[in-house]
């Protein structure tokens, strides 16, 4: 071998070996992560991606559950500044009343990722990116199932009761929005109850038994935001005496197990997917902006839509 190959060969193994000192002395990135809380099976399954997300990927993480009240988030997201983490991420209980923390976080230098909802600031400098769900697309798409259902059967009118997610959080907005542009060409479809229901089981199943005590047999659809709620108000609409999924069709989001045991039983028609497995798309991209490496604005998860007679065959493969 020539002296310049040589040279060359070993110039490149030394390179080689001072990278990987380096890499091997480097801190490892430090993330503080501001959660909604712990409502629901997707948040459960939403903590537990970016947990063990941050843990394969050798990140450290200071996560913090804001039991969903939006104060309990600044709190967090100052108490990461002041802790001068290398990026904050956090999924934003409501859409509004972030841009002055985010602006402390830009001041201290520290990057910022919205991830799951997405947040209304007046400067999009004040965070690199947004991972999630297109939530108005998962509405349209759990009012397109219904509409074909509809338009199938000889059934004039199909009452809709709603039960909303958390009051000015994205997927309730944007879930609702989504869904009425779905029916608005469908006169049989009509919503005649609207209400929060906060993304919570019990608050499901307490708001459903309102909706029925005031309009019984008259419904005909159940449309929930998410999956927990949904299976709140099925337990609601047997202790009234009717058939989850038969006397009232159930329409949901979310695609948690839950759901498909539900689907299953009979008693919930179809679950629009909306995936919390966002942990490791989550780490690699804290990674790129902390890198400086340039990053999507907006990183939109691919879902899907899951009626009852696929659920016998997907739910083994369901992973969360
Ligand atoms: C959606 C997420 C919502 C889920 C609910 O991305 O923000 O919050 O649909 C959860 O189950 O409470």
């Amino acid at each position: 071998m020539t002296f310049t190959r040589r040279f060359i060969l070993g110039a490149a193994m030394a390179a080689t070996f001072a990278t990987s000192v380096a890499a091997l002395a480097a801190p490892p990135l430090v993330i503080g992560f501001s959660q909604v809380g712990a409502e629901s099976e997707w948040r459960s399954a939403n903590t537990a991606s970016i947990k063990q997300a941050a843990g394969a990927a050798g990140i450290t993480l200071k996560f913090a559950d804001a039991q969903q009240k939006q104060e309990n988030q600044v709190k967090a997201i100052r108490s990461f500044i002041a802790q001068r983490v290398d990026l904050i991420a956090f999924s934003p209980v409501v859409e509004s009343g972030w841009d002055t923390v985010l602006r402390e976080a830009k001041a201290a230098k520290i990057p910022v990722i919205v991830t799951d909802r997405a947040v209304k600031v007046t400067d999009p400098t004040l965070y690199a990116s947004f991972i999630g769900s297109d939530f108005v697309e998962e509405g349209r798409r759990a009012g397109r199932w219904l509409a074909e259902r509809a338009a199938k059967s000889p059934q004039k009118a199909f009452n809709i009761v709603e039960l909303q997610g958390t009051v000015g959080s994205a997927p309730a907005l944007d879930r609702k929005a989504g869904f009425a542009e779905a029916i608005a060409a469908h006169p049989k479809l009509k919503i005649i109850r609207s209400q929060t229901g906060d993304f919570t089981r019990a608050k499901g199943k307490e708001v459903m038994e309102a909706f029925l005590k005031s309009e019984g047999k008259n419904i005909n659809v159940l449309y929930a935001h998410n999956d927990d709620m949904a299976i709140g108000a099925i337990q609601a609409i047997e202790e009234a005496g009717l058939k989850p999924g038969v006397d009232i069709l159930v329409v949901s989001i979310d695609g948690v197990k839950g759901a498909f045991q539900a689907m299953l039983a009979g008693k919930l028609n179809v679950t629009v997917e909306c995936s919390p497995l966002l942990g490791p798309q989550l780490m690699q991209l804290a990674r790129d902006v902390v890198a400086g490496k340039p990053v999507p604005k907006r990183i939109v998860v691919t879902e899907g839509v899951f009626p009852a007679e696929v659920a016998a065959k997907e739910i083994a493969s369901r992973k969360y």
